[in-house]
């Protein structure tokens, strides 16, 4: 007996299952997974540089004869999706398992998903784990049913199931034999002479599916009181329990296909069907599609944010049992840059040259907060480059009524891994397009953001294996930028005046590497600095957002925490009047 997250269940059931190879992006709530399985012996495993490679990978060595897991969060399955769609018609050899972990409440993530749609849409099936026993199990048998169908199959997880420890029974582990492989471009090649047949092949499969479904282990009827009967998945099958210990439930384990004779059955059973779902409403649609009259709660349950077994009480007209409030007089904790972090006066700088600041995903992003208030947008991965290039055009197009203004300089910020990830193809399309504007490229030497995991940028791979560091000057410079600077993000001097040089050129496309590695990487045990008597309370180094920097509220005197300070000596450089001192 183990007591293990849903991320390390998933991780421990692809090793037993006879998986050796490994693939994936990190990204929150899956990262652990594939950090977990690394560490089986005689597995590989690898960070690719996104979501889209590490599937190809993957398909490459289950066509090749072995297992394969790839591991990502719900965003990724969207950079995945294109290999993975066609995946569905090529079938997989080996079997492989895609791990897509959801992040309803948004937690770590720019947005809220629901990766079953993802299956529903590629044709691939879905297995739903409730909790990390679920998780071994469901992962453990998804790889027979993905060679038995021959499809990739997804695990479908969320925060909730991917963080959660539970105890965990594990089986003994399986010595799979790789299979054989053999050309056959009639069901790998997929053009459209290949891929009409390959077609007529999914369609069979979702039917053989189907069948299969009705009657699979993974999908069960719990039947008490009959008045409300839940049909529910996942994580919300825990809260379901919880709130209506009474009531009757259809618990799904595979959530695409569905099995439409045993909802109709459970249906028969009980007087109403509700169903529960966090995040979307694919299961209620897809509940309905089957012929079952789904029932709306008496109240509304929200699809923003994850669900609670308070939501659901109160959406059946429940009283809820009183909580004890939280404190009032708690201080908040809002997210900063760490004391000593790079990024720190890029974004200080940026924000005094009233720079359109495009902006990515990664630690960096905390430059959009006060009392920085250096960004402008963050989409997603890789969007930092070619939004401003897109601003650049929309700038610059004729006829506008602003642009006899003083044009604002554009600039995109992007970090080393997610420059890797997806920004290099970007940067690619601009210069081609003759684009210009400004690039930082934040190279901290890691992907601090997800936990420190390696990238091409710093070479160093998960299970340390000699390695190639991409050396992104000679990269950027190959491109065909029209400048490139390393300059080193600590010196605020040098940040500000390559900042200036960069955006003082309306025409040229500047790339600008800021290098100088995460403090949580080689964090600098230099001794804090105080602030003297000579501090007037002009507050300028308070504008830094360094969170071992205090202001009195009354003097507007500034302190600074020694436990805090890593004696980085980033405010010093802002004080006019000299009074930060090294102790
Ligand atoms: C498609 C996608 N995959 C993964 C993630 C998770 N994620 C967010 S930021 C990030 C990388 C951050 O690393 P880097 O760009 O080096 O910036 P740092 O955090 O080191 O400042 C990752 C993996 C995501 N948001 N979207």
């Amino acid at each position: 007996m183990n007591l293990l997250s849903g991320n390390e269940a998933i991780a421990r059931a692809a090793f037993d299952a006879g998986a050796t190879v490994g693939v994936a992006y990190p990204g929150t709530p899956s990262t652990e997974t594939m950090e977990a399985f690394a560490t089986f012996e005689g597995v590989y495993a690898e960070w690719c540089t996104n979501e889209k490679v590490a599937v190809e990978v993957g398909l490459g060595a289950a066509a090749s004869g072995v297992r394969v897991l790839a591991t990502m969060k719900h965003v990724g399955l969207n950079v995945a999706a294109d290999p993975l769609f066609t995946a569905s018609y090529t079938g997989v050899n080996g079997g492989f398992v895609i791990l897509a972990a959801d992040d309803p409440g948004m937690y770590s993530s720019q947005n809220e998903q629901d990766s079953q749609f993802y299956g529903q849409a590629a044709l691939v099936p879905v297995l739903s784990p409730s909790d990390a026993q679920e998780a071994y199990d469901f992962t453990r048998d998804a790889y027979g049913l993905s060679e038995r169908f021959d499809v990739p199959v997804i695990i479908r997880s969320s925060v909730r199931i991917s963080h959660t420890k539970t105890r965990v029974e594990v089986r003994e582990r399986e010595a799979f034999a790789p299979k054989a492989y053999e050309s056959n471009p009639a069901k790998w090649v997929m053009m459209p002479a290949f891929a009409k047949p390959r077609r007529l092949v999914v369609l069979k499969r979702v039917e053989e599916m189907r069948d299969w479904v009705e009657t699979c282990p993974y999908n069960r009827q719990e039947m008490r009181d009959r008045a409300i009967g839940i049909v529910c998945a996942g994580a919300s099958y825990q809260h379901v329990r919880e709130a209506l210990p009474d009531a009757s439930v259809l618990k799904l384990g595979v959530t695409w296909p569905l099995p439409e004779k045993a909802l109709r059955a459970f249906e028969d059973e009980v007087d109403r069907v509700y169903v529960i779902e966090e995040g979307s409403d694919y299961l209620t649609q897809a509940v309905k599609a089957t012929g079952v009259t789904v029932h709306e709660t008496p109240r509304p349950l929200s699809r923003a944010g994850e669900l609670s077994p308070g939501a659901i009480r109160t959406a059946f007209g429940i009283e809820e049992p009183p909580h004890r409030s939280m404190r009032s007089d708690l201080p908040g904790r809002p997210p900063a840059l760490c004391p000593g972090c790079p990024h720190r006066l890029v974004f200080r700088e940026l924000s005094r040259l009233r720079a359109i600041v495009t902006g990515d995903i990664g630690c960096y992003t905390l430059g959009a907060l006060p009392p920085l208030g250096g960004m402008d947008t963050c989409v997603c991965m890789g969007a930092s480059v070619s939004m401003a290039h897109g601003f650049e055009l929309g700038l610059k197009a004729p006829g506008r009524q602003d642009s006899a203004k003083r044009p604002r300089p554009v600039v995109a910020v992007i970090g080393d891994s997610t420059f890797m990830h997806s920004g290099l193809s970007s940067l690619v399309s601009t210069i081609y397009n003759a684009g210009a504007g400004t690039v930082c490229i934040l190279d901290n030497r890691t992907t601090a953001m997800t936990g420190r995991q390696g990238n091409p940028a710093n070479g160093v791979t998960l299970q340390h294996r000699t390695s190639h560091e991409i050396d992104l000057e000679a990269v950027v410079r190959a491109c065909g930028a029209d400048a490139v600077s390393v300059v080193d993000p600590q010196d605020a001097a040098a940040v500000r005046s390559a900042l200036k040089e960069a955006t003082s050129n309306g025409t040229r496309l500047d790339v600008i590497i800021f290098k100088s590695p995460c403090v949580l990487l080689e964090r600098k045990n230099e001794p804090p600095f105080t602030v003297t008597s000579a501090c007037t309370g002009c507050g300028v180094c308070a504008t830094l957002g360094c969170p071992a920097i205090a202001s009195d509220p009354e003097t507007g005197l500034s302190s600074i925490d020694p436990v805090q300070c890593c004696g980085c000596g980033q405010c010093a450089q802002y004080c006019r009047f000299d009074a930060i001192k090294q102790d």
